[in-house]
Parts: C-alpha cells; structure tokens; sequence
C-alpha cells in the first residue's frame, strides 16, 4: 500500500494549456492521466486539491493574437472557456481552472518576484535583443525565429522547438528573421533583468535527489545542473503580461508568473471554499506536478529554484509524460498530425471514457503514445467490450434473468483474495504513475472473472443446484462490484452506469477501493442491465482515417504551395479580375490592431467603397485622404477584425506595403487593363 493518504490535501497540477488555440488530444496526454490519478487517491482516502488553469501571457499568445487579428484579452477569453468546457465534457474535475491574467495571479507574482528582488537573487543587465528595424520593435521570444546555436536546428526565441528542446536566452538564436515582417533582425542592446539561477547548483542538486515522480523529469534535469547552469533572464518588452515591478515598459518572461498560477489557482479555490492555501505552499502538503517532458527543465529547475529563492514550499513530486504521435508520425498541427478533440472526437460521437481508457492504457506514462484510429478501435472492441464489458453484462444479465435480485450465500474467500490482491496491485501501479500497469492489473480481474463464470457454466448449474449456482452468480456479481470501483478513475460515467446496474446505492465517484471487500448484500435488487461498450465499426474507423488523411494532405499540400509556384492564367482569367482606380475619401485605424485600416473609396459608384488594408505600419491615415489607389474591386467581401472588407488595396511587398497609384490622376472607377 502507498505511503497516501496523508493527513494533509495533496496538491496536484497539470501544465497549463496556452489559451492560443483548441484542445487536441496531445494535450490530454497529461491531464487524464493526472485525473486519474487523483481519482485514486480519492479512492484511498487521500483528501486533494486539483489545480489547473489557462497560461494566458507571453509571445505565445501575442503573436497568436496579431495572427488572428484579434487582442490577447478576446483570445485568452475564448480559449480560457474552450479548454474549461472541455476539460468538463471529458470529465476532468479540476478543482479549479483559474487563470494567469487573474488579479490573485498578477498579484502572486508581484509578491514572489518582489522577494527574489529583496533576497538578492535579480540583477540588471544589458544584453543584445534581436531588434526589427521595419517594424521599429525589439523581437522576444516567439516573435523571432532562426537558428538554435547548439543543434543547428530551426527555432524561435526561447526554445528549440524542433531540435534538441532546449531553452534559449533572449540573444542567444543565431541568424534571428523577425516573425512579424520576414526581415533580417538584427542586435540592439537593452537593460533587463536577470534571476540568479546559478546561485541554486547546490540547492538543486540537493532537491534532485529527494523529488518523486518519473526518472526521465529528474535525470534531465539533473543533467543540465550538472553541465550548466545559466542565470535566466526574467523580463521582456511586451505589454501584454505581469508587470515587473517598478518597469512599466517590462513584464515578467512567461515562465515566471506561468508556474505561478499553480500558487494563485489553490489560493484562488482555498478563498472560495474557505481553506488555507498557505498549508500547502507554505507548509508541508505535498505537491505533484503533471506535465509533458518537454518542459521538466521549466519544473525540476527553473521553478523550485524561485521557490526557495522567495521562501515557498517545493514540489514533492514531478510526473513527465512522453509525447503523442499520430500514426506513429511526430504530433504537428501544420503537417496536419493532430486529432481535435472537439471537431474530431466529441462531435462524432465518442464516448469520453474510450478517449480516456485509450490514453491512459496504451503504454507507460513515460513513453511516447501513438494515437491511431485502428488501435483506437481494437482497444475499445477488445478489451472494453471484449473483457470488461462483457463480463459485467453477463453477470448481471444471468443475475437478474434468473434471480432478479442479489442472490443468497456466501462470496468465496477466493474471489476475497482476487480482489484485495487486484486493489494492492492498482495502488502500486498508480504509486508509480503506471497507468498502463494499473488497468492491465483491472482487465486481469475481468479475465479471470470471465474464466470462473465460464467454467462453472451456471446456465447449467442453475438447472441442477441453485444453491451453488447462487454462490457462483454472487461471487462474480462481487467481482463486478470491485471492477467497477477500480475501473472509476479511468471510466467515471459508465462506471456510474455500472454501479446502478449492481442495484447498489451512493456515488461510486466518492467510495474507495476497500468498498470492494465488502460483501455485496443478497436481497437486492438488480436492474435490467444495458450494455455498456458498443462495439465500433469499420465504417466509423474509415471515416475518421479519411478525416486525418485528408488533413494531413491539405497541410502538406499547403507546404508544397509555400514555395513560390504561381501558376500561369490565361488572359480570360486576367479579365475576371475588376482592378479600378479609386479615390481616398477616409483612412481610419481600427481600434485595437497594429497593422489594419479602414478605407472609404471611391471607385465611380454610386456608393463609397469600405476596404480593409493591413497598411496601418507603413501609412499615417491621415496623408491617404485624397489620394489615387488602385483597388481589386471584385474580392469576396470579407470581415477583418470584425470590420467588412470588399475589396484589396494593391501594393508592392517589398520591406512593408508600397501602394500602386496611377502616373497621372485619372477618373475613379477607370479600368486597369
Ligand atoms: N503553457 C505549455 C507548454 O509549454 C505551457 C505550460 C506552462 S505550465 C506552468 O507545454
Ligand atoms: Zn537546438
């Protein structure tokens, strides 16, 4: 048996999701597991606080935000609610899904960097920034891109995303191309501040040696303490974020107030339900984070350092998952190697649990999981209704057929030792965040619960003694029960389901695994029981693997087309296009972008033209107002930014828009030919 329950709420957390963009199931990679797990301390008893949240700050989400032409606030909001909803429809029951842009956030964080800045552990420094002179801005993180200086690879500002995963210094990308315009970037200097993270060698090799959780997270990041360890630079030029105390043209680096949320999310559940968040991160509660391997530098490193530098509990333990591949290819959204969880799952109608068993029993939580749609129909039709399902439906069928409650006698102390023996088994497994072990430990209970129903044959038995068919029927209807206990963390609502079936009262959610052990009461009734599993088809199978082929031909076609192959067109083609000249009569901005204007043109209707251009960097409205442009008239109409465009202004591209006017000024609405 574990070492749980402790008499103190364990807290857990899962890496925050970047309100950026939808769910996918690489995310879930971490978070059912996690739930999981929780759900099974529950069931030992152990009180726990789930935490989770959006990571709503940084490049990842400002430079998402001028991509889609929207504001970070529209998009963390958006996103915020998208992952809360489906955390829900998935049943992950965070005890709170805060976010980084909260008040008790930006205030947290104040507070921890205040006491780095007091304890001695920040310093200013002047450093080289990439710096684009087109766009007149300095260039953090996300929104550079070039060469990672350790692996030669493609990366972008603060992580070699494609090569070997490391992080990287403001300064430190070679060859650095400004996201935003394309150009060449090039180094200016800046003062910013730094956190002595070379200070913690000792303190880090020390909490190395006594954090919990999978090897991969610790030697990684033993690793990197051993070899080098740089201070970090905790500041940039942004708007959007926490501000750094007493800068007001500087916010905190994402990764600091980031982990963060994981304080102000419990602070933020402990206010509302009136408990104490300071017990656990000032106390000695324990503290377990889910994350992916991708970031276990960010955890075992970089945040335990901030912690004891500001005089905050450590975390306990740190559980790294390995990452998802689709069709046995490298996860990539822009390659089209991506399952959605809302558009490709929920909305065909899958059932979340066959999502979640999928996850957690594919392998070991440390390995990397391959998510294909064929395995997904194998797992679902061999083992959920192959050998869980079917003994549960059997059992309960024959029970009720032949008995139509809970029969008399007494459940074997054999099936006793199965089951107590299965319940150690899961524990341990869970222990070591094996999932994988843990449900394979629950399919060994169903199997030898379809052996012992199949070899004493009680459609047989009930004919010649009903008395031992009674204790049979009773023993596999105690082996259902404990099935379904066990089963719970990773199937919650059809585990309800079940539990009904069992004609036993109370929410199988709140009971714990010893529940198991006590006899189930002859007497009772039992329901007509449903089949729990259905089987998927074929068709369902082949229709979901046209849906990624599709994509994922879509996206290779798309990256075919990035390189400039412009088809010829005829000259028929040529005159489709309606290109016109046009008068400026107004140029406004358009609140809350950086790149797009408003244009009423006239081009010799009746009515003036309204176009939206992305010239907001390159022209003052004000000078356009009377000016000649020439003007694609026949565009379909389009919104941007919530405003309607019908038309395109023509420019050349050449380090920012360059407009078209004609030589001469000529009548509006003249044809270009
Ligand atoms: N938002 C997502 C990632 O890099 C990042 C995790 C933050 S956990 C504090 O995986
Ligand atoms: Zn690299």
């Amino acid at each position: 048996m574990s070492d749980f329950p402790t008499n103190k709420p364990v807290l857990v957390t899962c890496g925050l999701p970047y309100a950026n963009g939808r769910c996918h199931i690489g995310h879930l990679r971490t978070y059912i597991p996690a739930d999981i797990y929780v759900r099974s301390l529950h069931k030992q008893g152990q009180r726990t606080v789930f935490v989770c949240g959006s990571d709503t700050h940084g490049t990842p989400i400002v430079v998402s935000a001028e991509e889609l032409n929207t504001t970070p606030t529209q998009l963390i909001e958006k996103y915020h609610s998208h992952f809360d909803e489906v955390f829900k429809n998935l049943d992950i029951r965070f005890d709170s899904f805060g976010s980084t842009d909260n008040r008790v956030n930006h205030n947290r964080t104040n507070d921890i960097v205040n006491k780095l800045i007091k304890n001695g552990y920040v310093y200013p420094k002047i450093i080289d920034l990439a710096y684009c002179s087109q766009c007149e801005r300095f260039l953090p993180d996300r929104y550079v891109e070039g060469i990672c200086p350790y692996c030669e690879s493609p990366a972008r500002g603060d992580e070699c995303d494609q090569g070997c995963g490391r992080h990287l210094e403001p300064g430190e990308i070679r060859d650095p191309i400004c996201k935003i315009c394309g150009n060449k970037a090039k180094y200016r200097q800046q003062e910013h501040f730094f956190f002595k993270l070379s200070s913690f060698k000792d303190f880090l090799l020390e909490h190395l040696k006594t954090l919990k959780g999978t090897d991969n997270a610790r030697n990684y990041a033993k690793e990197w303490v051993t070899k080098e360890l740089r201070d970090w630079c905790i500041t940039r030029n942004l708007e959007w974020g926490v501000r750094f105390p007493g800068h007001d043209d500087l916010v905190v680096y994402v990764w600091v107030d980031a982990p963060i949320g994981y304080i102000s999310f419990t602070e933020e559940y402990c206010n509302n339900i009136g408990g104490d968040w300071k017990s656990i991160w000032q106390g000695d509660s324990r503290i377990i984070h889910f994350i992916g391997l991708d970031i276990a530098y960010h955890h075992c490193i970089f945040w335990p350092a901030m912690l004891e530098g500001a005089g905050y509990s450590l975390p306990w333990a740190v559980i790294a998952s390995g990452m998802v591949k689709i069709e046995d290819k490298t996860f990539s959204k822009s390659r089209g190697y991506v399952v959605w969880v809302n558009e490709d799952y929920l909305e065909h109608g899958f059932h979340p649990d066959l999502l979640r068993y999928y996850l957690a029993s594919y392998t070991s939580h440390t390995k990397d999981l391959n998510f294909s749609w064929q395995i997904f129909q194998d797992k679902t039709n061999n083992e959920l209704v192959g050998s869980l399902g079917n003994f549960l439906y059997r059992t309960l069928h024959f029970a009720h057929k032949n008995y139509g409650v809970i029969p008399d006698g007494e459940v074997s102390d054999e099936i006793f030792k199965e089951i107590r023996t299965t319940i150690n088994a899961v524990i341990e497994a869970m222990d070591q965040y094996e999932f994988k072990k843990a449900i394979d430990n629950i399919l060994k209970l169903s199997g030898y619960g379809n052996t012992y129903f199949q070899s004493h044959e009680p459609w047989h038995l009930i004919k010649q003694d009903k008395k031992a068919c009674s204790r049979i029927v009773k023993d596999c209807l105690q082996i259902a029960k404990a099935l379904v206990l066990l089963s719970e963390p990773v199937l919650p609502v059809k585990m309800k389901e079940a539990w009904g079936h069992l004609g036993l009262n109370g929410d199988v959610t709140q009971l714990n695994y010893d529940e198991a052990l006590i006899e189930i009461e002859s007497g009772r009734t039992l329901p007509k029981p449903n089949i729990l599993f259905e089987k998927i088809d074929d068709k369902k199978i082949e229709e979901m693997n046209i849906i990624l082929n599709k994509r994922v031909a879509v996206a290779s076609a798309k990256e075919a087309n990035l390189s400039p192959k412009i088809s010829e067109i005829t000259f028929d083609e040529f005159k489709n296009m309606d290109i016109r000249v046009g008068t400026v009569l107004t140029a406004q901005n358009i609140k809350g972008s950086e790149k797009l204007l408003k244009l009423m043109v006239d081009i010799g209707e009746t009515e003036p033209r309204q176009v939206v251009a992305g010239i907001a960097q390159t022209h003052i409205p004000e000078k356009l107002v009377g000016r000649q442009l020439i003007l694609l008239a026949n565009m379909k109409p389009a919104k941007i930014f919530g405003t309607e465009s019908r038309g395109m202004i023509l420019a050349a591209d050449e380090s920012g828009a360059v407009l078209l006017v004609p030589e001469r000024s000529v009548n509006n609405g003249t044809a270009i030919r």
